[in-house]
């Protein structure tokens, strides 16, 4: 068992009251500003942005610190194209026959359906597994806590990182997404939850004119 070992909280800083309220208020503003897109350009977006959003996602809070999570970036033409050829195939499944009513009917507001050309045509793809155990050299298996928790939360800190640089995403979830796991070659311990489409949008953008939940519903204060 290793003894622990601090160091200082060298990051922290502290704002005068009035520029934490600015700062707190302004950063809700900006994420508000964010909106789930479905119709993406092809422009190509550089490696090097996808890395530094991937790296904010890594600084999420995770059950033991065991960072339970991995982001596989696909750019490459061909990947997207089995990736979409693959998600497609569920999709039809899924809206065909596997879906409830009623789930069908929560989805109808948006829009959605089987077609899922986005997945060829964003020029990234970042497919997000969870790391449902870890995996040491020897092969011996190490227990991971809260898994799926920490990997949704460095996975927020991704869809906030993308926003942050001026793109826009779409949270995709192709169901079953077992296929993700041999199209990105990733092993048996990890699990894709989320496939985020990341990119520019088309110039023509639209997006479905629903609101988000008030304030006053979403909170309570005691
Ligand atoms: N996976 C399908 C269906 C879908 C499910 C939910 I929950 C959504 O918020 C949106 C879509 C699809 O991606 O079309």
């Amino acid at each position: 068992m290793d003894a622990p070992r601090f160091v200082p909280l060298a990051g922290w800083r502290e704002y005068p009251p009035d520029e934490m309220k600015r700062r707190a208020q302004s950063f809700a503003d900006e994420l508000h500003r964010r909106r789930t897109v479905r119709e993406f350009s092809a422009r190509p977006v550089p490696r090097e942005v996808i890395e530094s959003c991937v790296r904010a996602a890594g600084s999420a809070p995770s059950g033991a610190n065991l960072q339970p999570w991995h982001f596989c970036a696909v750019s490459d033409q061909e990947v997207k194209r089995r990736i979409r050829a693959a998600a497609e195939k569920e999709e039809r499944d899924f809206y065909e026959h596997r879906a409830p009513q009623e789930w069908l009917d929560a989805l109808a507001p948006l829009g959605t359906d089987s077609s899922k050309p986005f997945l060829e045509i964003a020029p990234w793809l970042i497919v997000c597994f969870v790391q449902l155990w870890g995996l040491l050299p020897d092969g011996r298996k190490v227990k991971h806590y809260y898994a799926q928790e920490s990997a949704g939360l460095a996975t927020g800190m991704l869809i906030a990182a993308l926003h942050h640089a001026g793109l826009v995403a779409l949270t995709h979830t192709p169901s079953p997404m077992g296929f993700l796991n041999e199209i990105c070659e990733r092993p048996e311990n990890e699990r894709a939850f989320i496939l985020l489409v990341a990119g520019y949008p088309a110039d023509d953008a639209r997006v479905p004119d629903i609101q988000r939940k008030p304030l006053s519903e979403i909170t309570s204060f005691k």
